[in-house]
């Protein structure tokens, strides 16, 4: 199946956005990847509204949302609204989680669930039949550039096999120091979708078409 080559655009060269997006459009990735950040809930501010307008503005490929916010029901319509096609937020950051799910479905936004490196799937699996995406972050949230974190290995493991088992639907992304190596291992255990940071898209001094060849071959 074709991988999901999500582009962060927190790592992007912000003096030069549409550009960014247009070069990476033209090389062919899939979902734009738009962190959002309060400076609560992780210890850092990423991109903002605005951004996300821009990015939103200049591509007609799918633009994903991922909150990492403290209350994120109250925002779920301004996203929407704006033209979101996906959004994610962290399960705990809310009383009720399936209903906030149902909330996005019902604007017409497909709803994802981000899952720290420190959430089990025990905690999230009455939401897996709910959502749309599944993004487990392979690094603590709040910053671009850090390590890999090995033990979450275990956890995609577990959710790729209860994906078969129960013939789950959603697609299974992860986010956090992706390199081309992770790539292929963890394709090859089932994951759906990457997001790209440092690791493997920017700063690299190639083009973004190149790279983005070299990670579909791969
Ligand atoms: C982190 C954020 C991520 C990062 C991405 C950066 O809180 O959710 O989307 O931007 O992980 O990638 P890298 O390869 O620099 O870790
Ligand atoms: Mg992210």
């Amino acid at each position: 199946m074709k991988k999901l080559l999500c582009p962060s655009m927190m790592c992007a060269d912000f003096g030069s956005l549409e550009n960014e997006v247009r070069a990476l459009e033209e090389a062919g990735v899939d979902i734009f990847h738009i962190d959002i950040m309060d400076g609560i809930y992780v210890p850092n501010f990423a991109m903002g509204l605005q951004d996300f307008e821009l990015i939103r503005g200049k591509t007609s490929k799918l633009v994903d949302v991922h909150l990492m916010i403290k209350n994120p029901g109250e925002y779920i319509d301004l996203f929407a609204d704006k033209g979101a096609n996906i959004i994610y937020f962290h399960p705990e950051t809310d009383f009720h989680p399936a209903r906030l799910i149902d909330r996005i479905r019902t604007k017409g936004v497909n709803p994802g669930i981000a899952l720290n490196p420190g959430t089990s799937v025990a905690t999230v699996e009455p939401l897996l039949e709910l959502v749309d995406y599944v993004l487990v972050m392979t690094v603590n949230p709040g910053f671009a550039g850090q390590k890999y974190l090995d033990f979450v290995n275990g956890k995609i493991e577990i959710l790729c096999e209860l994906k078969k088992k129960q013939n789950l639907q959603f697609k299974l992304m992860v986010d956090g120091a992706i390199s081309p190596e992770k790539i292929l291992e963890l394709s090859a255990v089932g994951v759906d979708g990457f997001v790209l940071g440092t690791s493997a898209l920017f700063g690299k001094g190639e083009s973004y078409k190149k790279i983005i060849e070299k990670l579909r071959a791969l």
